[in-house]
């Protein structure tokens, strides 16, 4: 039998972990040290609650979802009696889940407790462009200051939040949470829960020190690190029973980490990406989340009663080696002894689509990497560090693309260089028409999008939100502060 995980044998631990091994993979392997050869470290499914800890709303008006959000310094336990010094929004890693209906207004009083300048960027939401919380459009949030965004969030699904600036740094000490955005949506598929997940990972040393990325790989392949975790929990377990349905709701939010989720033994179905419902459930063994990117997939229990499995995160290749990590466990699945329950019809249909619309102009977009800065880089411009380019310029050094509102453009996106890089569009969603010379199998909303190594491909983007400048940039978090960022202009007609 292909071993799938190589456990951890700690002494005091070690009868735990041989039964969770055996529990989980019939499959044990003496291990040596906390690493496994991914460099993630794996520890057994642990009880306990780990669902995303909501903001209050400190507003009355059902409309009106009016909350506090401060970024600040905090510990964060990032494994039992482990601690580890943070940035937070509100002392939390992720931060706490804001949570609205479509339509309403969101005010977010934010302050920056930190000691440096920060933002905050609504990833995915078409809200108006000076709340977007990228430098383009607002002056950085001094350390002590404070900043009100204020925003209708009109479009339902999973978003999340992040700061905009020095992105790599903040992300990976801990500054990113989720917005969940209600609607007729959440009721598309009749389920026995939803679990809103954060995806996210901490590089994290022997003294309990965030280790940011300094060396040549880290900075060229973008950070990964070695505790990954689902909602600021190492495995935690989710329950379940037999015959169930489970709507598993999904961030990716590590600054460079892929993950190629796969349940095994399970196939599952994809309902919605980055939020948006698809047209129809699409049946998948694994599904590739990028950095930035959502999906919810419905998890139907086909295993045995008083079994279990876990979510895994199988090795991809995006570059640079990246592939030869082992898979590890993200959350432990476990099945009650109950005997199989009746199992929900899966709707044939989840929601319709306007036709695509009419395209009147075309950009191209060509992606590149560059070991060496020769000056142009957005980073500090240290002659070792890697510059990562579009259109052969690195960003801030960019030359803008325009666009009217309200009108549609097919953005060609090319990329050259032997890494994938998630692309990210703020302010509008697009659909993918094409990849790598194939029309896509079937339609789909997306702010974010895998463009895989020396492959291309064709979106359409309707600028069907509002003007100003919005920013498109690769989401792995390295790249995008080290120049592969570029502006987007939409003025009204
Ligand atoms: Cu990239």
């Amino acid at each position: 039998m292909k071993k799938i995980v190589r456990c951890v044998s700690l002494a005091a631990a070690a009868l735990t972990l041989l039964s969770a091994c055996m529990g989980n993979h019939g499959d044990h392997s003496e291990g040596h040290g906390e690493r496994a050869p991914s460099d993630v470290v794996i520890v057994p499914a642990s009880e306990g609650p780990w669902a995303l800890v909501p903001l209050k709303d400190v507003n009355a008006d059902p409309d009106v979802v009016e909350v506090h959000l401060e970024a600040r310094i905090a510990s964060f336990e990032y494994r039992p009696g482990k601690h580890v010094e943070a940035w937070t929004y509100n002392g939390l890693v992720p931060g706490p889940l804001i949570e609205a209906k479509v339509g309403d207004r969101v005010i977010v009083h934010f302050t920056n407790s930190l000691t440096k300048d920060t933002t905050v960027h609504w990833h995915g939401q078409r809200i108006t462009a000076a709340m977007d919380g990228t430098l383009a459009m607002q002056n950085a949030i001094k350390p002590g200051d404070s900043f009100t965004y204020d925003f209708v969030v009109q479009d339902e699904g999973l978003y999340w939040y992040h700061p905009h600036m020095n992105a790599d740094e903040q992300v990976a000490r801990g500054l990113y949470g989720a917005l969940v955005v209600r609607g007729p949506g959440d009721d598309a598929v009749e389920v026995a829960s939803e679990e809103l997940i954060v995806l996210h990972d901490m590089h994290i040393d022997e003294n309990n020190k965030i280790v940011l990325s300094a060396d040549m790989a880290s900075l060229m392949s973008g950070r990964e690190g070695n505790y990954v975790f689902a909602n600021g929990r190492l495995r935690p377990i989710k329950d379940l029973k037999a015959g169930e349905r489970h709507r598993l709701r999904i961030v990716n939010a590590a600054s460079a980490r892929f993950f190629r989720l796969a349940l095994p033994g399970h196939s599952f179905h994809k309902v919605a990406t980055d939020g948006h419902l698809l047209e129809a459930p699409v049946e998948l063994d694994e599904v590739l989340l990028t950095p930035g990117e959502r999906v919810d997939l419905i998890v139907t229990a086909t295993g045995a009663p008083a079994s279990q499995v876990d979510l895994m995160s199988l090795p991809y290749e995006r570059g640079h080696g990246t592939g030869a990590a082992a898979a590890f466990p993200l959350i432990t699945l476990r099945y009650s002894a109950h005997e199989p329950v009746a199992t929900p019809a899966l709707p044939a249909t989840l929601a319709s689509f306007a036709p695509l619309a009419q395209s009147s102009g075309s950009v191209e977009l060509v992606l590149s990497e560059d070991p060496m800065d020769h000056g142009d880089g957005g980073h500090g411009g240290h002659a070792m560090d890697p510059v990562f380019r579009i259109n052969g310029e690195a960003f801030p050094n960019i030359t803008p693309i325009t666009a009217t509102l309200g009108s549609t453009q097919t953005w060609t996106i090319v990329n050259d260089s032997e890494m994938d890089h998630p692309f990210h569009l703020h302010g509008f969603f697009f659909e993918a028409i094409e990849r790598a010379g194939v029309a896509a199998p079937y339609r789909a909303k997306q702010d974010t999008i895998n463009v895989a190594a020396f492959e291309t491909v064709r979106i359409l983007v309707t600028f069907d939100g509002f003007p100003g400048t919005w920013m498109y940039h690769c989401h792995i978090l390295e790249h995008e502060e080290r120049g592969m960022m570029g502006e987007l202009v939409v003025t009204a007609p």
